[in-house]
């Protein structure tokens, strides 16, 4: 997706924000775009099409507690019920390595370098609502790609 593509997206976002009332907020798309919510985005990604299984075309925060199961034993490696820094690395599906450490260290609540199930749990649920930039409750497809770069950038 190119520079102009982008550009329409940010906008398309913007007039759908105010269709639905959004506007009316202090809130812009722009608030609270930080590095954390593309780890975000990026951690969201893999699972979008899992979480949405019911093929309405967007996500909730309420979906996480149905999906954290398999979600989890794919980083879990071991299946020591906690997911070291190592296993969360290896995650295949996630490019930015940065993005990913930022993810692991947020999960990481207590700082004990394992993310233990309810605190993959708690970062699943985060995740899924920081992308929600007009809290109507939907995360889509579109709210994930303006946090993540686009190829060839
Ligand atoms: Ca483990
Ligand atoms: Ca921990
Ligand atoms: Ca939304």
């Amino acid at each position: 997706m190119n520079a102009r593509r982008t550009l329409a997206n940010g906008v398309l976002f913007a007039c759908t924000g105010a269709l639905l009332g959004a506007c009316t907020t202090a809130t812009t798309p722009e608030t609270g775009d930080t590095p954390e919510h593309s780890a975000a985005a990026q951690f969201v990604s893999p699972f979008f099409v899992e979480l949405d299984c019911e093929h309405v075309g967007y996500i909730q925060t309420g979906e996480a507690d149905e999906h954290i199961g398999p979600i989890f034993r794919r980083f879990d490696i071991d299946g020591s019920r906690n997911i070291s820094r190592q296993e969360w690395l290896a995650y295949r599906w996630m490019e930015n390595k940065q993005w990913m450490a930022l993810s692991f260290d947020t999960a990481d609540s207590d700082d004990d370098a394992l993310v233990s199930v309810a605190e993959f749990r708690t970062y699943l649920i985060w995740a899924i609502g920081s992308l929600d930039s007009d809290s109507d409750g939907e995360v889509h497809p579109e709210d994930l790609q303006r946090y993540l770069p686009q190829p060839g950038a």
